[in-house]
């Protein structure tokens, strides 16, 4: 699979690279390094997402420029379309509206998601063994033998730890470490990124999370965990740039919690829920019956509102999945 894309790379000169909506610490990672890249390889690359990295992914800025699209607004030109952590044009919200205009243009899917089929892809860095999408732009390099720099390494790195949950998930595995070793021998310094990406909170995050926290119920002999964040809760988290995430790791520690679903009210009415799975549970079914998608483990939907009703018929799945 890397033959094909080392030739596309080698053949083209112009680059967009593009993620899904709301891109997560995977996204941005594995932008970074591609950027990265191409870069080194004196191509033009942009990155172009619908919406902007978080605030903790801010020193990436430091050597990546992350660019934030206009619905509306042409791509800037290019002769080859990255999309990394998603396969289709629909995860790329406007950006994929205007992409859909363009043809001609290859597409290349950097992906680990399950899927049936190739998406929009014609070139594929598709491995759903891969612990994270970046983990796929560090074999890139190793096909195309180029050795890695610090920016691009630390790219990576945030896609690892991103998805491995900094090596505590499931899909930490041999893989993720050794590629992580390498990482190091490139200069990262792990202690640092974790400095830069959660030792910055603002003083409102500690009132948030304390709120937050308050909210959650337990669900089935406490085999779920609730948490319902009405649309007043999550404009004041974004407002704060609080990472409504954070809340998911203290409900999934409780002894007995076999998922964990947080459920936000959004400013549409619509409700975001997200879901994580402990010991044997698996919540990419659950997800998917809602329309959504995601890992084994780890997994998203968007339901109608309101608030109370989504909840409803969010835990009436669980508890059919549960066989409770
Ligand atoms: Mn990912």
């Amino acid at each position: 699979m890397f033959d094909d894309v080392r030739q596309i790379i080698r053949d083209h000169d112009r680059f967009l690279i593009s993620g899904h909506v709301n891109p997560d610490g995977d996204c941005i990672g594995t932008q970074c390094a591609l950027y990265q890249l191409l870069h080194e390889l004196g191509k033009e690359v942009h990155i172009l997402n619908a919406d902007a990295p978080e605030a903790i992914f801010d020193f990436l800025q430091e050597h990546t420029t992350f660019g934030v699209h206009e619905p509306g607004n042409a791509l800037p030109p290019h002769d080859v379309h990255f999309l990394t952590d998603c396969s289709t044009l629909s995860r790329l919200g406007s950006v994929g509206t205007e992409a859909a205009k363009s043809r001609g243009v290859p597409r290349v899917v950097v992906d680990h998601h399950e899927g049936s089929d190739a998406g929009d892809g014609d070139y594929l860095l598709w491995d759903v063994t891969a612990p994270s999408a970046g983990c796929l732009v560090h074999a890139l390099y190793e096909a195309m033998n180029l050795p890695l720099s610090r920016a691009a390494a630390e790219g990576i790195f945030v896609s690892i730890v991103s998805d491995t949950g900094w090596f505590r998930y499931s899909n930490t595995d041999r893989r993720a470490l050794s590629i992580t070793e390498s990482l190091i021998a490139a200069g990262l310094e792990p202690h640092r990124i974790y400095d830069a990406m959660y030792r910055r909170n603002p003083q409102s995050s500690v009132f948030l999370l304390a709120d937050g926290l308050s909210r959650a119920t337990f669900e089935a002999d406490g085999a779920i965990a609730e948490l319902a964040l009405d649309a007043a809760y999550c404009t004041s988290a974004r407002k704060s740039q609080f990472n409504t995430d954070g809340l998911l790791d203290p409900l999934r520690s409780v002894d007995g919690v076999l998922v964990v679903a947080l459920l936000k009210e959004l400013v549409d009415g619509k409700v975001k829920i997200s879901l994580r799975a402990n010991r044997d549970f698996e919540v990419d079914a659950i997800a998917r019956s809602f329309g959504g998608g995601g890992h084994k483990k780890a997994a998203g939907a968007t339901l109608d509102g309101p608030l109370q009703k989504a909840q409803l018929s969010l835990r009436n799945a669980i508890l059919e999945a549960i066989g409770a």
